[in-house]
């Protein structure tokens, strides 16, 4: 054959790979590999949070025995912060979230019922009845539970899916019933709650900021927008001292405003999953 001959014989080959080529996407796509590596390192990030929240849990348990009200009380909102940022992904330790952060509410006989544990029920001990007797026990129980989640995290599958849907889905939640003040009733430290729900879920995102920009640098502009305004609009309420004002200080009307901004995050944020083809 020909030099010509095989030259033309070739060319209608070369030319559909030369048009795939020009119809591809100028940005690479996310490849399932390319995920691996910030799911890995929010796991550790997962992790350390919970090393501190156990660490810190603990000084409310040695101020609770010593009778400290006080400082079991100044100890608690600081050390939940480390359990809600890592809210984006309680569904896959759903037992554990139940005993560690379960309100009132879920029990037949509210605050008196003898199985309501954790968190909300060493709040309702030490700000709602404003004494530590009796707490020890449930204080001990708290730690056993952080100290079997740590355990739990160690092994724990963490699937991309999840980590990314469960950041929309936890902003939503902030805007759909924690605005209203269900969380923290006896204490009032919803803010800081809020404040760790926001941080827990913007780690997410800047972890997988590299991947999304690929994508869609829009939607990774506009996410960082939107915390940026629930970021200012928190620290409208931050405390001298650290941390925030008590929620009764937030007025119906301010409380109101906050869902607007919450809900615009809530609904970008649930735009990752398909964006980085995480179905
Ligand atoms: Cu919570």
């Amino acid at each position: 054959m020909s030099l010509i001959r095989q030259f033309r014989r070739a060319l209608p080959s070369a030319l559909v790979l030369v048009g795939a080529l020009l119809s591809a996407p100028l940005a690479a796509k996310v490849a399932p590999g390319d995920i691996v590596a910030p799911i890995a390192d929010y796991k550790i990030w997962v992790g350390q949070e919970t090393q501190a929240l156990l660490a810190k849990t603990q000084g409310i348990v040695a101020a609770i025995k010593a009778g400290e009200l006080d400082k079991a009380k100044a100890l608690y909102a600081p050390a939940r912060m480390h359990y809600e940022r890592i809210e984006p992904i309680a569904e896959l330790f759903s037992d554990l979230d139940k005993s560690i952060d379960v309100r009132a509410d879920d029990f037949e006989k509210k605050e008196a019922d003898p199985a309501f544990s954790g968190f909300h029920r060493l709040e309702y001990g030490l700000f709602a009845k404003n004494s530590t007797e009796g707490l020890a026990p449930v204080a001990d129980k708290l730690v056993a539970d952080i100290e079997a989640l740590q355990g739990r995290i160690k092994s724990l599958t963490v699937p991309p899916e999840k980590v990314v849907g469960g950041a929309a889905a936890l902003i939503e939640e902030v805007a759909k019933t924690k605005i209203s003040g269900e969380e923290d009733r006896y204490s009032r430290t919803d803010l800081w709650d809020f404040q760790a729900n926001v941080e827990g879920a913007r780690k997410i995102h800047d972890l997988l900021r590299p991947l999304t920009t690929q994508e869609s640098p829009k939607l990774v502009q506009r996410i960082d927008a939107n915390f940026a305004k629930v970021g200012k609009l928190l620290e409208k309420y931050a405390a001298p001292g650290g941390g925030f004002v008590s929620y009764d200080k937030v007025s119906k009307k301010d409380r109101n405003a906050m869902r607007g901004p919450v809900n615009a995050l809530a609904e970008d944020l649930s735009k990752l999953r398909g964006t980085l083809g995480l179905n």
